[in-house]
């Protein structure tokens, strides 16, 4: 159990947060019954490594076998709730002056609890695109109107009727310029920032912590393990999100 004097502190550089950044990772949505990206590999998928999954390579090489990965987690994602977690976060937009999510995750969970201000650094996996954006970037196609044989692979592109792939971003794969730009500025301007699930192993994401440091942000960690960043922050809450942020909620209302 964190220790109340942490949450105390905690709750006192939100509550006089002028700018604040919250960078999510797969493990805040842990609690909502959403496996995280390393440790999603069970059952049939236990052999694959998802990193390797991950990739346009892998998926040139075996459309059918990616795209069914990225049904079986959408399954995953389309019966999940927002937890605890999520909803403290939602609450802390509406009771501070400026709050932003970035997330590397591709669910919509942070939405789904009512946060407003959220960038996808790596897209959202409910969204399917054109492998070759034929139309522009990105050629995003509605999956429900189409039929196809499933035995097949992925849905053809109703435009040029080359494959449709998820609309994420694989490793290797640069990201949306317009999440990296706000991601930067955001990095670049809040005074404080706090990293919530996240095993800081992925660039650029995972560089973000680092910067915000460098430009004078106090850094904040919430994570039941220690990772690259926790030699970083100022103050690291070890647990899980969905139990601590709620008890940081209620103390900056405390403040309100
Ligand atoms: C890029 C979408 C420029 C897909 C993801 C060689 C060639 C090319 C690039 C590279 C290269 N070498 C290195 C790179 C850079 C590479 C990279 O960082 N590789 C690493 C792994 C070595 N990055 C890229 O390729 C990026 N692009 O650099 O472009 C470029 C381009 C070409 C050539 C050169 C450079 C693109 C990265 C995006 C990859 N896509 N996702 C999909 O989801 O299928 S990343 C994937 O990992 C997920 O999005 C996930 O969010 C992300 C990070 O993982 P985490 O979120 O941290 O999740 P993880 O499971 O790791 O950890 C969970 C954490 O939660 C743990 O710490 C755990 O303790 C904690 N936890 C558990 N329970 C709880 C909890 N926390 C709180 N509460 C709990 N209850």
């Amino acid at each position: 159990m964190v220790d109340e004097i942490l949450i105390q502190k905690v709750a006192d550089l939100l509550h006089n947060s002028r700018h604040l950044v919250i960078l999510t990772g797969a493990g805040v949505s842990k609690e909502s019954g959403v496996p995280t990206f390393r440790d999603a590999m069970d059952g049939l998928w236990a052999r694959f490594d998802p990193q390797q999954l991950a990739t346009a390579s892998a998926f040139k090489e075996n459309p059918k076998l990616v795209w069914d990965w990225y049904e079986y987690r959408r399954g995953m994602v389309r019966d999940a709730k927002p937890n605890p977690g999520h909803v403290a976060l939602a609450e802390l937009e509406k009771r501070l002056p400026n709050v932003i999510v970035i997330t590397q995750n591709v669910d919509d969970l942070h939405e789904q609890a009512g946060s407003i201000n959220v960038v996808h650094l790596h897209g959202k996996i409910a969204q399917t695109k054109c492998f070759y954006n034929c139309q522009g970037d990105p050629t995003l196609v509605d999956v429900s109107t189409l039929t196809w044989d499933k035995e097949s692979g992925p849905p053809p592109c109703p435009h040029c009727g080359r494959w449709l792939r998820p609309d994420v971003v694989w490793f290797g794969e640069i990201l949306p310029a317009e999440a990296l730009d706000a991601a930067h500025t955001a990095s670049a301007l809040c005074d404080v920032m706090m990293v919530v699930g996240t095993s800081g192993l992925v660039n650029p994401a995972a560089s973000f912590p680092l910067y915000a440091r460098s430009r004078g942000a106090q850094i904040i960690e919430v994570n039941p393990q220690p990772t690259p960043i926790t030699d970083i922050a100022h103050l690291h809450l070890e647990g899980p999100s969905g139990e601590v942020l709620p008890r940081v909620l209620n103390a900056v209302l405390e403040r309100a």
